[in-house]
């Protein structure tokens, strides 16, 4: 005879060690844009890395989709305290398309179409921590997500991952993005609660 209730073993997929403080758990997908969403063709779509000498180099969406894949399941963290545990996405290391890019720069502004900006330091898109996704669930990313393809980096608060990207400024100093000029942190670490400058 099992003695063990099956539930029980519920225990042991209990989010909360999964939730920054502050944070709670979301099973929708709130859309948070600062403006219109832009719709790009996949045709007209170009993601540009430029250097701090001034070097550019530019993917086409054949381009991207011809490099290796990744299918990463990460956590979600929005400032404004919405968490989404285990989603999932697919897309291109930024290790991969920063592979050939011959930089002493410390920090990225990441660019959108639509004018949106975040900034980062460089060594927080390396290492496994970042990619251009251009699917969600199994699906192609949503415009209102991003689409055809966002900036991801779960590691920070949501703000970070730029929606609808076509570039990164390599640069030597820091430079503030759009929501970092309006008095949201530099850096963004939901484990430390870094949701302001100063916090
Ligand atoms: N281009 C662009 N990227 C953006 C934003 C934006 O307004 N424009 N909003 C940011 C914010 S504040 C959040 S929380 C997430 C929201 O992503 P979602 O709409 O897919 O949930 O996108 C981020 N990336
Ligand atoms: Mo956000």
């Amino acid at each position: 005879m099992d003695i063990v209730t099956p539930g029980f073993r519920g225990r042991a997929r209990d989010s909360s060690q999964h939730l920054p403080p502050g944070q709670y758990l979301v099973h929708d997908f709130p859309v948070l844009s600062a403006g219109p969403t832009p719709y790009v063709d996949t045709d007209e779509w170009a993601f540009t890395v430029t250097t701090e000498t001034g070097e550019r180099r530019t993917w086409s969406w054949r381009d991207l989709m011809a490099l290796p894949q990744e299918t990463p399941t990460v956590d979600l963290h929005c400032v404004t305290k919405w968490s989404k545990l285990a989603t999932t996405w697919r897309g291109v290391s930024l290790d991969v398309l920063l592979e050939d890019v011959e930089s002493a720069a410390d920090f990225v502004l990441a660019r959108s179409y639509g004018g949106y900006t975040t900034n980062l330091p460089l060594e927080d898109l390396l290492d496994g921590q970042a990619w251009i996704v251009h699917e969600f669930d199994g699906e192609p990313l949503a415009p209102a997500h991003g689409g055809p393809a966002r900036l991801l980096v779960p590691h920070l608060y949501l703000w970070k991952s730029a929606k609808w990207v076509n570039g990164l400024d390599l640069l030597t100093d820091d430079e503030p993005g759009f929501w970092e000029q309006l008095g949201y942190h530099e850096y963004g670490d939901p484990w430390r609660e870094q949701r302001y400058a100063g916090d």
